[in-house]
């Protein structure tokens, strides 16, 4: 290890360093860390980052966090004991509550690849495999294979103080279509054991095996065996060298199905995983931790056996504690799961509802054991860390390449989403999100970037023209599956009083399998705000309270018929559109004509509107396939129409009888017959229907909103 100082001005000498922060010390909750010389490593750290910006940013943290935790001692010695003993009790009477909804009923696996970047790349360079090597860039590691974490390199380090303290470090780009590929087939095999598993990052997941278990029990042999993969099938007892095994057979219980799914991934993608088997999602998630690499832990779904294990388990090791609550625990004496019980009370009176309800959970061993489905999901995000960038054309051309990967993410997703986030990351390490939410919900690229770039240009703004940024990101919330809400979309624009449709799964503020920290699985970041406990996002929202500026503008919306009014809210916008609707003055029959022309044949303003809207994409080309008219459902070559010009073939269409057709059909009533050749049966109606909640069109109309 390489101690020797710079003689830069920013450099101290050991012994000058200011007080080490505890942000800045090696956090070696990791696999593969223990037992390292931590004084040693942290002072390599210190030695290579005092006076950076980096350093500087981390410590003016530091002063946040003793700040607050000075108030914190302030309120605790100003308690009464009548206070405390009040707050014992309501601490108690939540504990009861907790324990009573104890559920050891259910089976869940949580399985996670071993340093899975760096082990794709070792499996692509096996030159690699006995080496130190990390995966990302001399300003940030993605992670490091397990020879490396020896040095104490680990992810969510920079490059450059890895090479100080490891300096044969190899450092590999990252490979994200790589990842991706192998992330899809592990999740081929999760889906044959949970159909509705819950996929937490590319490398790994949340299985609810129980059902699973029940039908394995009918399983033949030949069910339950897997064939090797030549080059990993071991020899046999014979003694025979060439005498391979060819096939491993699994029993019957969740440990045994936890080793199968394993060796399946194994097998196939020449890669280990870790797993977790337990009565819930916490301990799930801390058993695939406890035996990596290629090992798992099983929790016997007994209540004694699990408070005999929480009670000494560090509070830091769980899911949803990151650097803030560990600093502010660890100032009240909270280190393990059970000191949370002891402190309830003081706790009751310092934190807030959602904080203590997860709190309590925790040091009892209670967690969800309800997996959310894959398509409920908070948020969807993707982001880069990048060499410093300043120039504007290059960093609209980053937002641009992070838009096309989200809207990609999108649509394999099925998802669309109403808020849009930028998040950045300056030079001086300082984030900032700003958020943007219309209530057309985005459904791809066209619709984000628009959005996306308004952002930008603000952010720039702010920093005066100045913005040099080394991360930046894009995320989409307020989520909905893509497919119904393409048909509640219409169908609010068009009626005003529609309910939202049964199906319509809108994603719940909690759901039990968060999927937030998505945001992070592509480039390095805080790995400790991984999930969406409420703690978890507490602790992010304070710390952007107190370190980060965060901006969320709501936007008014123009009508999308007559668009000249600016409504704030959809029930405003609806009942003026219903109004704009059976105005027969305003919206008169247009004629069916060719695309080209057709804007000219009416003089409704909500044609004018939505022609103004259409010109400004001229020279946007429809993507590469066929589109559908979501009204009168005549096709349109992507490579032939441009999107103007089926913009203005679906003006055309857009007739105020139409839509009263459909929304009749909606209501149960039955239709006129139209007069319009193409508009005159049922089955055109229920074709238009399919084609609206297929939501290939009507997206591509709204594109501007
Ligand atoms: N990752 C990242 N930035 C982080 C943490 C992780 O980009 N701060 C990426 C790289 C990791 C992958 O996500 O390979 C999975 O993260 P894990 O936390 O599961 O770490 P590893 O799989 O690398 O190692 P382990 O064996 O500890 O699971
Ligand atoms: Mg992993």
């Amino acid at each position: 290890m390489d101690v020797s100082k710079k003689s830069g001005s920013n450099q101290l000498k050991p012994h000058e360093h200011p007080a080490q922060l505890t942000r800045m010390s090696l956090n070696d909750n990791k696999a593969g860390m223990q037992g390292l010389d931590k004084e040693k490593i942290n002072k390599i750290i210190m030695d290579n980052t005092v006076g950076s910006r980096f350093y500087k940013n981390e410590q003016k943290r530091e002063q946040q966090v003793n700040s607050r935790i000075q108030k914190m001692k302030e309120k605790l010695n100003s308690f009464t004991s009548n206070q405390i003993m009040t707050a014992k009790q309501h601490a108690d009477e939540i504990l009861l509550e907790v324990e009573n909804q104890r559920d050891l009923s259910r089976t869940i696996i949580h399985i996670d690849m071993d340093a899975f970047y760096a082990a794709v790349e070792e499996r692509d360079r096996p030159e690699l495999k006995q080496k130190p090597m990390a995966v990302g860039g001399m300003d940030m590691l993605s992670t490091s294979n397990y020879v490396a974490r020896k040095y104490g390199v680990r992810a969510a380090m920079p490059g450059f103080i890895a090479k100080k303290l490891c300096p044969n470090l190899i450092i590999v780009p990252t490979n994200f279509d790589k990842y991706r590929e192998v992330s899809k087939e592990t999740q081929e095999i999760f889906s044959e054991y949970d159909e509705n598993f819950c996929g937490m990052s590319l490398d790994e997941a949340f299985l609810d095996i129980t059902d699973h278990l029940q039908k394995r029990i009918l399983y033949d042999q030949e069910e339950r065996t897997f064939n090797y993969h030549p080059t990993l099938a071991p020899t046999t007892t014979s003694g025979d060298a060439n005498d391979k095994k060819t096939s491993e057979t699994f029993a019957f219980s969740a440990e045994e199905v936890a080793k199968e799914i394993r060796f399946r991934i194994h097998q196939k993608t020449l890669l280990t995983a870790s797993a977790g088997i337990a009565a819930n999602t916490m301990l799930a998630k801390i058993g695939s931790d406890l035996n990596k690499p290629n090992g798992q832990t099983f929790f016997v779904p007994n209540r004694d056996e699990i408070m005999k294990f929480i009670k000494d388990f560090p509070v830091r090791k769980v899911n949803g504690i990151g650097k803030v609550t560990e600093q502010l625990f660890s100032s009240l004496g909270v280190k393990k799961c059970g000191d949370i019980y002891e402190m309830r009370a003081e706790l009751m009176l310092l934190f807030s509802a959602t904080s203590c309800s997860f709190f309590f959970r925790m040091c009892l061993g209670c967690s969800s054991n309800i997996l959310e489905p894959d398509g409920e999901r908070k948020s969807i995000s993707t982001e880069r860390t990048f060499s410093t960038i300043s120039d504007c054309d290059e960093l609209f051309a980053k937002l641009d390449e992070l838009c096309h990967s989200l809207a990609v993410d999108m649509k394999k997703q099925n998802l669309q989403g109403k808020t849009l986030t930028l998040k950045t990351k300056n030079v001086d390490f300082q984030l900032h999100t700003r958020s943007k939410t219309i209530n057309v919900p985005m459904t791809n690229y066209q619709t984000i970037f628009p959005v996306a770039q308004e952002l930008l240009k603000q952010e720039i703004l702010n920093a005066n023209n100045k913005l040099s940024l080394r991360l930046m990101g894009v995320g989409l919330s307020k989520l909905e599956t893509a497919t119904t809400s393409a048909q509640t979309s219409i169908l609010k624009f068009f009626a005003g009083n529609t309910k939202p449709q049964s199906s319509d799964k809108t994603v719940s503020p909690q759901t039990s399998c968060s999927r937030d920290h998505e945001w992070s699985d592509h480039e390095p970041c805080d790995d400790n705000h991984k999930n969406g406990d409420p703690v978890n996002q507490k602790d992010m929202k304070n710390e952007l309270i107190q370190v980060e500026t965060s901006k969320t503008d709501t936007e008014t919306f123009p009508c999308p018929a007559c668009g000249t009014e600016q409504f704030k809210t959809t029930a405003l916008l609806n009942q003026h559109l219903d109004a704009c609707l059976s105005s027969d003055k305003t919206f008169q029959q247009p004629e069916i004509k060719s695309s080209s022309n057709s804007t000219q044949t009416s003089t409704s303003p909500c044609k004018t509107a939505i022609s103004n809207l259409t010109n400004s994409n001229s020279s946007v080309m429809l993507d590469e396939t066929t589109y559908s008219c979501p009204i009168c459902c005549a096709s349109f070559q992507s490579s032939k129409t441009t999107l103007y010009q089926f913009n203005n073939h679906v003006d055309s269409c857009l007739s105020q009888s139409t839509i009263r057709d459909i929304l009749k059909e909606e209501n149960g009533e039955p239709f006129k017959k139209r007069s319009l050749a193409n508009h005159n049966n049922n089955e055109n109606l229920s074709k238009r229907r399919k084609l609206l909640s297929k939501g290939d069109g009507i997206e591509k109309f709204f594109v501007q909103l």
